[in-house]
C-alpha cells in the first residue's frame, strides 16, 4: 500500500495556484472572507492557526461554490512590544518587526491557506500609514478630530498614557505599574457624536453573536436621566446629573469630583490638597472608584433642596464622582445608592427612604434599589418609580431649573502615544499658537530611522531635529506633533485598505469598496468584542460622512468568535511553569525530561507564554502534517467553544488521513465488477445524503460535526469497496467527498483529486435531488414492536399506512383485528392499537 508520504504531497502542492487561489473573477458574486490580522510578535501561535484555518474554510467553502472570494491578510505591525524588544536586543524595531513578519509569513503559509498575498499589507509601512494620516486629516476637516485637555491614565513606568481598558485593577496592563491621574492635551476621535448612530445600528447586525452586541451596548452605556441645577448658598447654580430624580426627596448630600470647578476655591486649602492626592491613589476607572474606600470632603457650600422649602443639603467633594461623566455632580440618596449609602454611613449623614421596600419594611441597614411605589415625597407618594420619574422631570421642567437628558457612557477615543513606534500625527504647531494640519502633499510624515529608544520621555520629541518643520503654504517655521496614533487607529480601517492595497491616490479605490464591502464574514477573538469592533465602526461611520460615494454604514455584516486553543499546565516542583516538550509522560505518571522529578498538572487553560503552556504550530506541522493540523483544531469542538490541544489527537488525525489516503488506493485498484444497478443507486443514494449533511454543517459553521460525517462516509466507503460495487461508482462518489474535503485539508483533497483524475476540481458537488433522507420508523402493535422499516424522514402517517399495507411484516396483525387507534410519533413510531378477531 502506498504510503502517505504528507510532507511530500504538502510540499507538492504548496505553491500550486490550484490549492492557492480561491479568486473566481468571472463570478458574479463576490464574498469577503476576513480574519482579524495579526501582531507580528515572533511566532504564530495556536490561536492563528485556528483563526486563519476556519477563516480558510469558509473562504474556500464559497469559492468552491462559485463566490470570487477576497481573502487577504496583513500585519498589525505598530505597537510597543517592537519598542521594548529593540530595547533587549539594540535591533530597529523596523528591523524587528520585519523579521518577525517573514517568520510568521513563511508559517502561515505551511498552513496552507488560500490567503492572496499579493494583497498584503503592514500598517507600520509608509505606503499604507500615508493613507492613514490623509484619513486623520479628512476626519478632522469635518470636526471629527479634536484636541482636548484631560485627565489620562498615566503609566509612570512606560511613560505613556493608557485607555481604560488597558487599566487593570488600578494597574497597567504591561507595566503593572500603579496607574496616576494626569492632565495633559491630547488628540481625541470625536467617537461620542455618533453614540446614538453606534447603538442603534447594533439592531441591524443580525450576522453578530448577541453577546458581541451587548457589550457593545453597555459599553456606549445610554442612560435616559434629567439634569438639575441646586440653587447654591453663593447664588450659584450647580448642576447634578441624575437617572433616578425620582429620588428627589430622598436627597440628603451633594457630591462633587474632586476636579470639578468648584474646587478652585479650594486650591490652597491644605487638607483639599491632601484629600485630592489620597484620591489620586485609587485607580482611576468607574469600578476601582466604586469598590475603592469612600473618601468625601466637606466644604462650607449647601444647596437648597429645590422642593422641601427650608431644607439645605451640604456639598462634599467625593473620591466615587467622576468628572467626565455627566457633570461631575451628584444629589446623593443613601436610601437607594450603595455608594450614597457607603458614604452617608462614613460622614454621618441622613438616610431617608423614598421609595417602599415591601420585603423588609423600613429596614435601613442598606440601599433599596427594587421595585416599590414612592414615599416620603410629597406629590410623587404612591407612584410607581417610572410614573414618578415622568412627574418629576416634568415639575423639574415646569421649573426651569432642569430638563430630561440622554447620556452616554461612551467617551471619546483619545489616540495620543507617547510613543516611537506609531504612526506619526500629521499636524503642526504654528509660532502664534495654532494647530493646524500639514499639507497633504507632504504625506507621509515619515518617522525617522534614527531614534534613541533608551532615553526617558517620548522619542520623537526627544530627536534632535525632527519636529522642526515649516508649513508648506506659509514658510513659517513649525513644530511637528510628536505623539504617535494609538494602534486601534491601525486596525479601523485595514480592512478598507486590503479592497485595494496598492492604490495610490487615496486611502482606498471607491470602486473596489463598492463592490467588495461590507466584510461578509469577520473572523476573530472574543477579545475584541468591544474596543476594536467599535472603532471600525466608527470609522466607516465618519468615512461614510465626508465621502458620500461610500454608502456603507456597518463594516462587518457577519462576525464570528472564535474560542481559544487550550492546554494543561505543568509545573517543576519550585513551582515553575514547564513548556510541554519538557516533560514526558510515564504510564499516568508524569516527570520533567531533565531531571526526573515529578510534575504537578494545573488544569487547561488557554495557551499563553507566561504560563508556558503553548505548542509550537511549526513543529507539529512537521511531524504531522498541515493537514492533520488543521484537521485536529477543527474536528475537536464547536468553533466558538475553546478547544483541549493534545499530541494524541492530532497524532490520530494523521492516521486518519493516511486511511483515507489509502482508500483512494483501494478504489483505484478496484477490479470492476458486473454492474448491479440496485446496490450502485442505493449508494449515490447514501453519498448524497453525506454530501448534504456535510454541506449544511459548514453552511453552520459546525466544523466539527463535518468531521465526524467524514469518519462515517469513509466507513461507508471501506465497507463498500469490499462489495458489488463497481468501480466507477465508487470513483464518481469518493471524488464528491474528495471536493468537500478541500476546505479541510486542502493538499490531501487536491492530491487525491488528482489521482482519481477529477476534471472540474474547484467545483463544489452538487446537492442531488435524488437525496432522500432516510429515517427508521418502528412499527408497533399494541406497543410490541413488530417490524422496523425504511421511511422518507416527516413522512405523514398516512403514507406510513399505506407502506405498511403493502409491505411490512406488521401487515398480518392488522389484516386480522380491528384498528382501534393508532399512536404516531413522527419519524420514529407508528403504534397500532387492535382488538383481535375482526
Ligand atoms: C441620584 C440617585 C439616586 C442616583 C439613586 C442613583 C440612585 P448610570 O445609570 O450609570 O448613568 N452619577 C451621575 N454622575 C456621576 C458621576 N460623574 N460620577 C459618579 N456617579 C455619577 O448612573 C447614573 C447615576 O450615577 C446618577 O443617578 C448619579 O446618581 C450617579 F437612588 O442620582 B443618581
Amino acid at each position: 500500500m502506498e504510503r502517505y508520504s504528507f510532507k511530500n504531497i504538502e510540499k507538492k502542492w504548496r505553491n500550486n495556484n490550484a490549492l492557492l487561489s480561491v479568486v473566481n473573477p468571472k463570478s458574479d458574486k463576490k464574498y469577503y472572507c476576513l480574519e482579524m490580522f495579526p501582531y507580528p510578535s515572533g511566532k504564530i501561535h495556536m490561536g492563528h492557526v485556528r483563526n486563519y484555518t476556519i477563516g480558510d474554510v469558509i473562504a474556500r467553502y464559497k469559492f468552491l461554490n462559485g463566490y470570487n472570494v477576497l481573502h487577504p491578510m496583513g500585519w498589525d505591525a505598530f505597537g510597543l512590544p517592537a519598542e521594548n524588544a529593540s530595547k533587549l536586543n539594540k535591533l530597529h524595531p523596523r528591523k524587528w518587526t520585519n523579521e518577525n513578519i517573514d517568520t510568521m509569513r513563511s508559517q502561515l503559509k505551511l498552513l496552507g491557506l488560500s490567503i492572496d498575498w499579493g494583497r498584503e499589507i503592514s500598517t507600520c509601512d509608509k505606503s499604507y500609514y500615508k493613507h492613514q494620516q490623509e484619513l486623520f486629516i479628512d476626519f478632522y476637516n469635518q470636526g471629527l478630530v479634536s484636541r482636548k485637555e484631560t485627565y489620562v491614565n498615566w503609566d509612570p513606568k512606560e511613560k505613556t498614557v493608557l485607555a481604560n481598558e488597558q487599566v487593570i485593577n488600578g494597574r497597567g496592563w504591561r507595566s503593572n505599574a500603579i496607574v496616576e491621574r494626569k492632565k495633559l492635551s491630547q488628540w481625541f476621535f470625536n467617537i461620542t457624536k455618533f453614540s446614538n448612530e453606534l447603538l442603534k445600528d447594533l439592531e441591524t447586525l443580525n450576522g453578530w453573536p448577541e453577546k458581541v452586541k451587548l457589550m457593545q451596548k453597555n459599553w456606549i452605556g445610554k442612560s435616559i436621566g434629567c439634569e438639575i441645577d441646586f440653587l447654591m448658598n453663593n447664588k450659584k447654580k450647580l448642576r447634578v446629573f441624575t437617572t433616578r430624580p425620582d429620588t428627589i426627596f430622598g436627597a440628603t448630600f451633594i457630591a462633587l469630583s474632586a476636579d470639578h470647578e468648584l474646587s478652585k476655591e479650594f486650591e490652597n486649602d491644605k487638607n483639599f490638597i491632601n484629600f485630592k492626592k489620597e484620591c489620586n491613589k485609587s485607580g482611576t476607572t468607574e469600578e476601582a472608584l466604586s469598590s475603592a474606600e469612600k473618601l468625601g470632603f466637606k466644604t462650607n457650600f449647601f444647596v437648597h433642596h429645590p422642593f422641601i422649602n427650608g431644607k439645605k443639603l451640604p456639598v462634599y467633594f467625593a473620591n466615587f464622582v467622576l468628572m467626565d461623566y455627566g457633570s461631575g455632580a451628584i444629589f446623593g440618596c443613601p436610601g437607594h445608592d450603595h455608594r450614597d449609602f457607603e458614604f452617608a454611613k462614613k460622614y454621618n449623614l441622613e438616610i431617608i427612604r423614598v421609595v417602599s421596600d415591601e420585603t423588609k419594611k423600613d429596614d435601613l441597614n442598606e440601599a433599596y434599589t427594587g421595585n416599590g411605589k414612592m414615599i416620603n415625597s410629597s406629590f410623587l407618594d404612591g407612584l410607581e418609580i417610572e410614573k414618578a420619574k415622568a412627574k418629576i422631570i416634568q415639575e423639574i421642567e415646569k421649573k426651569s431649573i432642569g430638563q430630561k437628558k440622554i447620556q452616554y457612557r461612551l467617551k471619546d477615543w483619545g489616540v495620543s502615544r507617547q510613543r516611537y513606534w506609531g504612526c506619526p500625527i500629521p499636524m503642526i504647531y504654528l509660532d502664534d499658537g495654532s494647530v493646524v494640519p500639514v499639507d497633504k502633499s507632504e504625506l507621509p510624515i515619515e518617522l525617522p530611522e534614527d531614534v534613541d529608544l533608551n532615553a526617558n520621555g517620548n522619542p520623537l520629541e526627544n530627536h534632535p531635529n525632527w519636529k522642526n518643520t515649516i508649513q508648506k503654504s506659509t514658510g513659517k517655521k513649525a513644530i511637528r506633533e510628536t505623539d504617535t496614533l494609538d494602534t486601534f487607529v491601525d486596525s479601523s480601517w485595514y480592512f478598507l485598505r486590503f479592497c485595494s492595497p496598492k492604490y495610490d491616490s487615496s486611502p482606498f479605490d471607491e470602486e473596489k469598496i463598492k463592490y467588495w464591502m461590507p466584510v461578509d464574514q469577520y473572523i476573530g477573538g472574543i477579545e475584541h468584542a468591544i474596543l476594536h469592533l467599535l472603532y471600525s465602526r466608527f470609522f466607516t461611520k465618519g468615512i461614510a460622512r465626508f465621502n458620500k460615494d461610500i454608502d456603507i454604514s456597518e463594516p462587518f455584516q457577519n462576525l464570528f468568535t472564535q474560542g481559544m486553543v487550550c492546554h494543561e499546565t505543568y509545573k517543576d516542583k519550585n513551582g515553575n511553569f514547564l513548556y510541554p516538550d519538557e516533560i514526558e509522560k510515564i504510564d499516568k505518571n508524569i516527570f520533567k525530561k531533565s531531571d526526573k522529578s515529578k510534575v504537578l498538572v494545573g488544569p487547561s487553560e488557554s495557551m499563553s507564554k507566561s504560563k508556558k503552556n503553548t505548542v509550537d504550530p511549526e513543529a507539529m506541522i512537521d511531524q504531522y502534517g498541515a493537514d492533520a493540523v488543521r484537521w485536529f483544531i477543527l474536528s475537536d469542538s464547536p468553533p466558538e467553544k475553546d478547544v483541549q490541544w493534545s499530541d494524541t489527537g492530532v497524532n490520530s488525525a494523521n492516521k486518519f488521513l493516511q486511511k483515507f489516503y489509502n482508500l483512494i488506493h483501494l478504489i483505484l485498484n478496484k477490479k470492476n465488477q458486473k454492474i448491479n444497478k440496485e446496490i450502485d443507486n442505493k449508494f449515490n443514494l447514501e453519498i448524497n445524503s453525506f454530501v448534504n449533511k456535510i454541506d449544511n454543517s459548514i453552511k453552520e459553521f459546525r466544523f466539527n460535526v463535518s468531521i465526524a460525517h467524514f469518519y462515517e462516509v469513509y466507513n461507508l466507503f471501506k465497507k463498500s469497496v469490499q462489495t458489488d460495487l463497481s468501480q466507477s461508482i465508487l470513483k464518481k462518489n469518493v471524488i464528491k467527498i474528495l471536493k468537500l474535503l478541500i476546505p479541510f485539508t486542502p493538499h490531501l483533497a487536491y492530491e487525491c483529486l488528482e489521482l482519481v483524475e477529477c476534471k472540474t476540481i474547484n467545483k463544489w458537488p452538487e446537492i442531488g435531488n435524488e437525496i432522500e433522507e432516510q429515517v427508521k420508523l418502528a412499527v408497533q402493535i399494541n406497543g410490541k414492536t413488530r417490524d422496523i422499516i425504511n421511511i422518507k424522514t416527516n413522512s405523514s402517517e398516512k403514507e406510513i399506512n399505506e407502506i405498511i399495507h403493502n409491505s411490512s411484516k406488521a401487515k398480518k396483525y392488522i389484516d386480522k383485528s380491528k384498528v382501534i387507534k393508532t399512536i404516531f410519533v413522527k419519524n420514529r413510531i407508528l403504534n397500532y392499537i387492535i382488538k383481535n378477531n375482526k
